[in-house]
């Protein structure tokens, strides 16, 4: 298993990221880190973080975009030209420095590209410069994945790119073979989408590239721990992850604000592992049969396998 853990989760006063690779270095199995862009680079020297990586084994899952208030009113979207413009050139920025890593992959959430107000924004408008930005962004370098993780709202009231259906047309409209979905299970629980419909969806169009686990009560991005309070649907989330055979990185997209950062990657890893087991004890093919037959009562069947 491919499994990497949250730099900000071990983010204290004073920590450099070459720091808290090194903390996370000493957790057994993770084996990736994903990297903010610009954030993680920033008094960074990028010479000493690649030899520290080679030094520590472990590997870039790839670079997260982060875009700060400059772009409070949209960023590839933004009506301004001009700050959309220096948004695509940020995103083709990370990608040459995924490549610089030995990385194949970049992450577009686009957390300012929405709205507040009715009336407020021409969302075909809006829309279609998107579309024209993404493709831009993917044909820059087709060696490099980029995907669009969504998210329903926060900080906006509405976001552009907001769910499974959005994205995937968004992704099919770019009409580019190296664009897909990075899935953040807590999004989903707060779009009242069933995460493992949604895996679904973007697996059988080979578009699942990146995954984040974790878990909340909906309304939130909680980011608590993965399993701790929708057993069920991430038993079923882990179920369609083998089913159709996904090989990335997990990586635990976790907020452990009062916990210890390390012990809450042990057992996000730990309990990650055991629900997995427990598909494989039941059975592949078994549950595929379960899952086949429609039947509501019978499907209680796998909750009861796994309480024992
Ligand atoms: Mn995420």
């Amino acid at each position: 298993m491919k499994f990497a853990a949250r730099i900000n989760s071990f983010k204290s006063k004073g920590k450099t990221t070459l720091d808290i690779i090194r903390e996370i270095s000493k957790i057994e199995k993770v084996t990736h880190v994903d990297l903010n862009y610009p954030e993680h680079f920033e008094n960074t020297d990028f010479e000493e973080l690649k030899n520290l990586l080679e030094e520590k084994k472990i590997k870039v899952n790839g670079l997260a975009l982060r875009f700060r208030d400059e772009y409070k009113n949209g960023e590839l979207g933004n009506t301004d030209k001009k700050i959309a413009e220096q948004a695509k050139q940020l995103c083709l920025e990370a990608i040459d420095t995924a490549e610089k890593l030995g990385a194949d992959l970049v992450t577009i959430w686009l957390g300012y590209d929405g709205f507040d107000y009715s009336f407020q924004i021409p969302y075909e408008k809006t829309w279609s410069q998107l579309v024209k930005a993404f493709k831009e962004i993917a044909s820059y370098n087709k060696k490099i994945k980029i995907s669009i993780e969504y998210k329903p709202f926060q900080p906006r009231a509405f976001s552009m790119i907001s769910s499974i259906g959005t994205t995937l047309l968004m992704v099919s409209e770019t009409e580019e073979e190296n664009i897909g979905v990075t899935l953040d299970y807590c999004h989903m629980l707060m779009k009242g989408e069933n995460p493992a419909y949604g895996l679904s969806l973007a697996a059988e169009r080979k578009k699942l590239y990146g995954v984040h686990m974790n878990d909340g009560h909906g309304l939130n991005d909680d980011g608590l721990i993965t399993g701790s309070v929708t057993f069920i649907k991430t038993l079923e989330f882990i179920y369609y992850l083998k089913k159709y055979s996904y090989d990335g990185v997990i990586y635990f997209d976790t907020f452990p604000i009062r916990e210890n950062g390390i012990d809450e990657v042990r057992k996000n890893i730990e309990i990650y592992e055991k629900l997995e087991s427990l598909v494989e004890k039941i059975g592949i093919e078994k549950i595929g049969n379960i899952v086949s037959g429609n039947d509501a009562v019978k499907a209680q069947n796998i909750l009861l396998e796994c309480l024992g």
